[in-house]
């Protein structure tokens, strides 16, 4: 079991009452998006990704940032299971979207780079710590699933 100081509670929790869901859930798919192309074929049905321009102006891609951002805030909500937390969403990426679990590490890796472009300077050293153990967390328990 995976445990966690106040401290890092407390940084998890503060990171997450600044994001702003809509904003920074864009950003960080698109960014996914743009640096690794090859995630694009999972998002066939979303219409024109044909470029940074488009990527950054999709309508669904905001959507679909957003609701990967309301999913990792229930790890953050349950920092004590999140393996059980994310046992119904690990299946769903692995037996139905095929989803290459290596992705889920890029797009911790882009939603890292928001946050700390967004928060600047209060995004601490150590700060930054407790989230990349939250994130790598969140990644393990969404590649429980797949075997
Ligand atoms: Ni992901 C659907 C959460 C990474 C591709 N994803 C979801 C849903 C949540 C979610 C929540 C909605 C589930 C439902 O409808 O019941 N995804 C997360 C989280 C991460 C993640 C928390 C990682 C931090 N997903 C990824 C990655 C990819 C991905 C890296 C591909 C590169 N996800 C998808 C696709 C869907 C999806 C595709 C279905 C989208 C749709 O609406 O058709």
């Amino acid at each position: 079991m995976v445990v966690w100081t106040d401290q890092e509670r407390a940084f998890i929790k503060e990171i997450f009452s600044k994001l702003n869901y809509e904003d920074a859930g864009l950003k960080a798919l698109g960014r996914v998006l743009i640096v690794y192309p090859w995630t694009q074929r999972y998002f066939g049905g979303f219409g024109n990704l044909y470029n940074a321009e488009a990527i950054m102006s999709n309508q669904m891609v905001a959507a679909h940032g957003t609701v990967v951002l309301h999913g990792l805030d229930k790890a953050m909500k349950n920092l004590d299971d999140i393996k059980k937390t994310y046992a119904e969403l690990s299946l769903l990426h692995s037996e139905k979207l095929h989803v290459d679990p290596d992705n889920f590490r890029l797009l911790a890796d882009c939603l890292t780079i928001v946050i700390a472009s967004t928060m600047g300077k209060a995004f601490t050293p150590d700060m930054q710590a407790a989230w990349q153990k939250f994130l790598a967390v969140v990644v393990s328990a969404l590649c429980r699933q797949y075997h």
